[in-house]
Parts: structure tokens; C-alpha cells; sequence
């Protein structure tokens, strides 16, 4: 077919006069050859024709609507259910500028690849064109995006994770700049075939071109590898827009804190996939008088105000957070948000009665229909819930939203932490003793590997800044912007660092923290801290916390698990520079510095 016949390219049907927008769509429906060629609006009525197509489909059902209102689940090829690290592409012209931690393939040789996959794609399908916006409608440079998706499922999710609808096409005007996110489940239909409940590829690839700002994934239809606003966007690609330009994109969450004394604090926390952000994001203080508001679970963008501080704002619209273990004890607040309705859980279990389940939840079944279809029970051995089941829902939902979530100057953050899955060696919280430590500490983030991503299970890895999947260039470039930015500011007005650790175990594996809403407590020490009024411990790894500064009131632990959970194991931590210093080889020539000096000083002082 060619664009005068595929129905819904005319452009006289787009709701756009963007030139370059209109020529992208014009090009990339001639490749991928759709049956017709949809513009997204993002209205109820859009989303009622997409969730009645994907039911008729088989891809979602749809729930109980008085237990979820306006609801449904989808359930995935078992071969699609996380983000792909190995199919993760930089293409930057170089190929320093990607590694050495991402996977590089010249740009040219890649764009042909794809062309040649992309070729013929989306027969017997749809092709959406998504306009959607990362962060505030009412910013003065808002970021905007375009992606082209077959995907029903992305259409709807992008909805809800993304600002989209006719605000965003009005800021995209005639020739306002776009990132192009294009994306095909590559899985064209023959005339006549069925179609799968889960069309997806054996070959997939999730590829940025970092200079050109574009986006092109293949293959898969979940999560990060598919909801390009995402990761792609708003982490790989914005962090290569953000070192050009003097600012940060940061896989963090955004917490207020607000004291007794109705002070509120600001917090952006980084921790690997699967780690925490979302619990402590939406975090109910056990301590009284203490209360918890967020802005966001996923990803910051920071950069500094007039004023020399550093602010933070969420480009998310939604939560994209992990199911098993959400409950109403360790997450009330995103139990409530899904409540609501309006959410798209991928991945967990049904219940008999149309509801849904997943390990952690309360509530005992002695039948389900797991997340591959088949028939659970108690004694099935396998879980009910993918390890990386999802749900999907508006951010606008959850009752501890912080009234400023959607104000394009962002919020002012006091303190940045750092932390990993680590069953030993690593402190409950430490403190870091200047920014370019602070730097240091977020440099060597180890954690155990989880199902968030393709992997062994439990491996430690080092994962700077939580970012190691999602930096769109040069690990040693992107630690020299960290150290820059610190240099170049105010250090009064810098945000302290510190270091936390949830995941410490003893002997029998117990964790010796109890965590989830517990760990006001330790939010409770930092914000002592940053007003200079609580005790830490000098200690060669930073300044520790000691049980006796930690509000420990009423706490359900025993003294002897906190007093652990807060040791520095010097043994441990010698035994931690072999991996460190692998780490920084790997890393090679571009390790900044002031990294090194950092190593060096930690070292002697381990000596
Ligand atoms: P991504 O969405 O993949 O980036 O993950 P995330 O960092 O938002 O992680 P999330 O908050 O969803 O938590 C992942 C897992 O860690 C869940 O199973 C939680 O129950 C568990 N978890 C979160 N906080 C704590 C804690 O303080 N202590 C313990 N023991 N487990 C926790
Ligand atoms: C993560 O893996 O860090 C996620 C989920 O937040 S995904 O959007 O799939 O990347
Ligand atoms: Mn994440």
C-alpha cells in the first residue's frame, strides 16, 4: 500500500500541521505497511474501544467492576515479562560514548537492521501515533514525544503513565522539537491469520540514538521495553539531554517529609529496579507526628534553581510498580491508589470471583487462574504472580499525592539517597561525608539482582546511581557530571547524601530491619542530620547512625538486630575493594578523578 491508500494517513486527518511530525508518521507507516493509521487522543471513549478490543482479543479481561472499577489484567507471552538489559542498544556515534556498560552498535548499521525488522511490521495491525508529554503541561520547555506503537496495550497504558491528549498536540504547535519513539511488537498478520492474545518477537531490541534523541524498540510488549516514555525517554535518552545541558535524569522517586513541627523536607532516592522506591515513595510514617506526601516513584529530573538549589520534578504521569508485596500493611497508599480503579495490572493472578491476587496480598485462595492461564491452588509450587508482575495506575489516584506534584518548578531537595539489596556488609544508613563521597557512595551501589529484569536472581552487581541500565552514554562522563555539578554549586545549598540499606539479613536470613513504614525512622535521623541536631558515629565508610540517635520508640525489633543492622564490619569492607576495584577497572579511562581519590582515601582508611 502506499500512503494515499492506507487508511487514516491522509494528513488532512492528523490533528496536527507539524511538518516533521507528519512526515515521520507518512514514512514510518510506508515501512511498517499498517491496515490503517490511528491518531491518539487519550479520551474515555478511545480508552472504552481499546479495552473492548483487547477483551475480544483475549490480551486483557476485564475485573470485577464493584471490587475494581474500570479495570483490567492482562497476562503476557511467559517469554515477554521484563525489561531485556542484553537487547538494550546505545547507538551513539561513537562507540565510547556508550560503553563500556551499555551495549554499542554503529548507528548506520543498526538504523539498517531495524529498517530491514521494521520492514512490512505492522501488517494487519493498527499503527497509533501517540503525542504525549514527560513532566508538567505548563513547563516553559516542555518535553514532549511521539510514539508510534501497534500495541492496544501501549496505547492504554501510555495514558495513564504519560501526559497525552490535545494539550500536548496545541504545545507540539507546527515545529516544536519531539523525541521520535517508535515501537512495533513485530508481529504482522498474514490476511485472514489469527492473531495471538500476546503478539510479540523472538528477536527483540530496545534502541536509543543518543545524539539524534529517537528511540526505535522491536519485539517485546512490556513495560520499560515498550512504554517508551519511560526509561527510554525519561532516563536513557534524557540523561544523554541532560548532561549537554547542566541537569540530571535520575532513576528516583521524590518524597516529602513533613516534621511535628509542620517543616517539610524533600528527598530523591535512587535504588536499583525492584529495590524499594515505590514503598518508600508512598512510605506511612510509623513514628507520630510524621507525615509522608510523594511526587514520584521512578524517576527525577533535577536541576538547579535560581536560588542554587537543586530541584527535582517527576516526568511520569503514573505508577508502573511491582505487584508482589504490595499490601495493606507494607503499602497502604498504592493498595488505595489501585482501589480507585482506572489500572491495568499485568502479570498476577485472578481470582474466582474476577478480582485479583499476588503473593503478599492478603487474602488466602484456594483456587486462582494463575498468570499464564493455568489453574493454581496452595499446593501448585509455583508462584500465582510473575516475580515481575506490574499494575499500571494514575498517579492522580493515590491519596498522599503532595500538592505540588504537578508544578513545573519542581520541589527543592534536601537530601539524595542511595541504597541496594545487600544481605551484608552495607549499614542501615551512613552519611556521606561531602558531595564528592556522596558521589562515590551512589558510584559503588552494589546490589543483588531481581526479577525486574533478564538475569540471575541474588548476583551481586555494581549499579552507579541505580542507573546502570538506563544511562544513555558514558558511565565515567556521567560520574564527572555528578562531580561537576557539585563543584560548581553552593555547597551549603547541596543536597546531603546518604547511603541506606533496607535488605540486611542475619544469620538465618531474617531481615534485621523491619523496614516499609520503619524506615521514618531513619528518615527521621537524616532530617536530624540536615539539621545538625543528631549524633553519627565517624566511621571509615561515612557517618553511621547509632541505635541511640535512631527514634526507636514502640519499634517491634530486637536491640541486637538494629545494633547489627547499623555495624561496620571493617572485614567486609576490605573485602569489598576487590569488587570495587573491578568495578572502576571496567569503568576504565573515564573514571573521574575524583572517584579515584575517593577509592584511595576509603582504602587507607580500611587499612
Ligand atoms: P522498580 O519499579 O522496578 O523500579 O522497583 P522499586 O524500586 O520501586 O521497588 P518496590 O518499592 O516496588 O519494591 C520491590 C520489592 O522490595 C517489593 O517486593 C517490596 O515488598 C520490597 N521492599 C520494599 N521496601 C522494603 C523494605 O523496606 N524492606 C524489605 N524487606 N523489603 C522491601
Ligand atoms: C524498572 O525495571 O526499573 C521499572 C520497570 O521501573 S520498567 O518500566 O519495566 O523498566
Ligand atoms: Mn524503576
Amino acid at each position: 500500500m502506499t500512503s494515499a491508500t492506507i487508511p487514516g494517513l491522509d494528513p488532512d486527518n492528523a490533528p496536527t500541521r507539524h511538518a516533521e511530525l507528519l512526515a515521520w508518521v507518512a514514512e514510518i507507516a510506508e515501512l511498517t505497511q499498517p491496515d490503517r493509521v490511528e491518531w491518539s487522543d487519550g479520551s474515555d471513549e478511545e480508552w472504552t474501544r481499546l479495552t473492548d478490543h483487547l477483551v475480544a482479543a483475549g490480551t486483557i479481561v476485564k475485573l470485577n467492576e464493584e471490587k475494581k472499577p474500570n479495570s483490567y489484567l492482562a497476562t503476557s507471552d511467559p517469554a515477554d515479562v521484563a525489561r531485556v538489559e542484553s537487547r538494550t542498544y546505545i547507538c551513539s556515534k561513537n562507540e565510547i560514548d556508550a560503553g563500556p556498560t551499555n551495549n554499542w552498535v554503529d548507528p548506520t548499521e543498526m538504523r539498517a537492521t531495524m529498517t530491514e525488522l521494521y520492514r512490512g511490521c505492522m501488517r494487519g495491525r493498527t499503527m497509533y501515533v501517540i503525542p504525549f508529554c514527560m513532566g508538567p503541561l505548563g513547563a516553559d520547555d516542555p518535553k514532549l514525544g511521539v510514539e508510534i506503537t501497534d500495541s492496544e496495550y501501549v496505547v492504554l497504558s501510555m495514558r495513564i503513565m504519560t501526559r497525552v491528549g490535545p494539550q500536548v498536540v496545541e504545545l507540539l504547535g507546527e515545529d516544536r522539537f519531539f523525541v521520535k519513539a517508535l515501537h512495533s511488537l513485530g508481529a504482522p498478520l498474514a490476511d485472514g491469520e489469527a492473531d495471538v492474545p500476546w503478539p510479540c518477537n523472538t528477536t527483540k531490541y530496545i534502541t536509543h540514538f543518543p545524539e539524534d534523541r529517537e528511540i526505535w524498540s522491536f519485539g517485546s510488549g512490556y513495560g520499560g521495553n515498550a512504554l517508551l516514555g519511560k526509561k527510554c525517554y525519561s532516563l536513557r535518552i534524557a540523561s544523554a539531554m541532560a548532561h549537554d545541558e547542566g541537569w540530571l535524569a535520575e532513576h528516583m522517586l521524590i518524597l516529602k517529609l513533613i516534621s511535628p513541627e509542620e517543616k517539610a523536607y524533600y528527598f530523591a532516592a535512587a535504588f536499583p529496579s525492584a529495590c524499594g522506591k515505590t514503598n518508600l515513595a508512598m512510605i506511612q510514617p510509623t513514628i507520630p507526628g510524621w507525615r509522608a506526601e510523594t511526587l514520584g516513584d521512578d524517576i527525577a529530573w533535577m536541576r538547579f534553581g535560581d536560588d542554587g538549589r537543586l530541584y527535582a520534578v517527576n516526568p511520569e504521569f503514573g505508577f508502573f510498580g511491582v505487584a508482589p508485596g504490595t499490601n495493606w500493611s507494607s503499602n497502604p497508599n498504592a493498595m488505595k491508589t489501585v482501589e480507585a480503579g482506572n489500572t491495568m495490572y499485568t502479570n498476577v493472578a485472578r481470582t474466582d470471583d474476577g478480582d485479583i491476587w499476588w503473593e503478599g496480598l492478603e487474602g488466602e485462595h484456594d483456587h486462582l487462574i494463575d498468570w499464564q492461564g493455568n489453574d493454581w491452588t496452595p499446593e501448585s509450587g509455583t508462584p500465582a504472580a510473575h516475580p515481575n508482575s506490574r499494575y499500571c495506575t494514575p498517579m492522580s489516584q493515590c491519596p498522599i499525592m503532595a500538592p505540588e506534584w504537578d508544578d513545573p518548578q519542581g520541589v527543592p531537595i534536601s537530601g539524595i539517597l542511595f541504597g541496594g539489596r545487600r544481605k551484608t556488609t552495607v549499614p542501615l544508613v551512613t552519611e556521606a561525608r561531602s558531595w564528592q563521597h556522596g558521589v562515590f557512595m551512589g558510584a559503588t551501589v552494589g546490589s543483588e539482582q531481581t526479577a525486574a529484569a533478564e538475569g540471575t536472581v541474588g548476583t551481586i552487581r555494581r549499579d552507579p546511581m541505580a542507573m546502570l541500565p538506563f544511562l544513555g552514554y558514558n558511565v565515567g562522563d556521567y560520574l564527572q557530571h555528578w562531580i561537576d555539578l557539585g563543584k560548581n554549586a553552593d555547597e551549603s545549598k547541596l543536597p546531603k547524601v546518604f547511603y541506606v540499606n533496607w535488605f540486611r539479613r542475619g544469620d538465618d536470613k531474617r531481615f534485621l530491619w523491619p523496614g516499609f513504614g520503619e524506615n521514618s525512622r531513619v528518615l527521621k535521623w537524616i532530617v536530624e542530620r540536615i539539621e545538625g541536631t543528631a549524633d553519627g558515629v565517624e566511621t571509615p565508610i561515612g557517618i553511621v547512625a547509632t541505635p541511640e540517635a535512631l527514634d526507636l520508640d514502640g519499634l517491634d525489633a530486637s536491640p541486637a538486630d538494629v545494633a547489627e543492622s547499623l555495624a561496620v564490619n571493617l572485614d567486609e569492607w576490605r573485602g569489598e575493594i576487590p569488587s570495587i576495584e573491578e568495578w572502576f577497572e571496567f569503568v576504565g579511562e573515564k573514571l573521574p578523578t575524583g572517584i579515584a581519590d575517593e577509592f584511595a582515601a576509603l582504602k587507607q582508611r580500611l587499612s
